[in-house]
């Protein structure tokens, strides 16, 4: 099988399906690693006079939220350009996408379900006839339905309007099980909401890469969340899909070229 192949299973999966789990992208001390930086981004943020319950989007405080991430630590970084990540969205998306946040859900015990909602509803209104938006759901921990997994509707990622989802869609929902180190690609249409956490001890922690055709507006505005040195680490490739510079998402898409490289020969009459 061609190295450019080496996750055909997935990619079908993922078209068909809406999501495929990619298993064991992350070691399982990897995961432990992100984990544990995880938990100190939640201080730096804490220390910083930020909240990381949002009465908006969970029920209560079991649910920890932080946004961010891309100015935490070096290893979130490294995550949300993962090449796994990158092919798996690539492969829906095409060549240009833009990452529009990355962001963690907590769910300790004692969470409860957040709306019922597709990604790509969030941010653009119906018919939703094409995918332009993705998720890359890193596990950090072992995901079970007691203790929180993400739960989901198997076949939504087909619905095209808002009348569509289904009325007894509590009744329809499934847990998506994963371990440690395994990444969930959803596609920005599939329906999903939060499980309960009904453990006494267990958390589970997800981070979401949220990659976006490049005429969605971003959710983070990275040229003011992201300090200077930060940006400057970047990649020019990188710095683009993120749309630092002042060219912002016109790069992805646009064609800048002068007129006479475009038309060459021809002048104006
Ligand atoms: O934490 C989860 O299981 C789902 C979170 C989610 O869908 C969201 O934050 O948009």
């Amino acid at each position: 099988m061609a190295e450019s192949d080496r996750y055909a299973a997935e990619k079908a999966h993922l078209k068909e399906h809406g999501w495929a789990r990619m298993r064991s992208v992350l070691s399982k001390d990897e995961a432990a690693q992100a984990l544990e930086k995880l938990w100190e981004a939640k201080a730096k943020v804490e220390a910083g006079g930020e909240e990381t319950f949002l009465p908006f989007l969970d029920p209560n405080p079991s649910n920890i939220r932080i946004f961010y991430l891309l100015q935490l630590d070096q290893i979130f970084r490294d995550l949300i350009f993962h090449p796994t990540a990158l092919e798996m969205v690539g492969s829906v998306l095409g060549e240009k996408f833009i990452i529009s946040n990355f962001t963690a859900n907590i769910a300790r015990p004692g969470s409860k379900s957040m709306c019922l909602h597709s990604d790509q509803s969030l941010v653009m209104p119906d018919p939703w006839t094409n995918i332009w938006a993705m998720n890359a759901v890193w596990c950090l921990t072992d995901v079970t339905k007691e203790n929180g997994a993400t739960l989901y509707i198997p076949g939504s990622n087909k619905i095209e309007a808002r009348t569509e989802v289904p009325s007894n869609a509590p009744e329809l929902l499934v847990p998506f099980e994963a371990e440690a180190g395994d990444v969930l690609i959803m596609d920005g249409r599939l329906w999903h909401t939060s499980g309960e956490n009904v453990t006494k001890d267990q958390d589970r922690a997800l981070l979401f890469g949220y990659y976006t055709a490049p005429h969605i507006r971003q959710q983070t505005n990275w040229a003011a969340a992201l300090s200077k040195e930060i940006q400057e680490g970047f990649s020019p490739a990188q710095r683009t899909m993120l749309g630092l510079d002042p060219t912002a998402n016109v790069d992805v898409v646009g064609d800048l070229r002068f007129l006479s490289v475009q038309f060459p020969g021809l002048v104006p009459s």
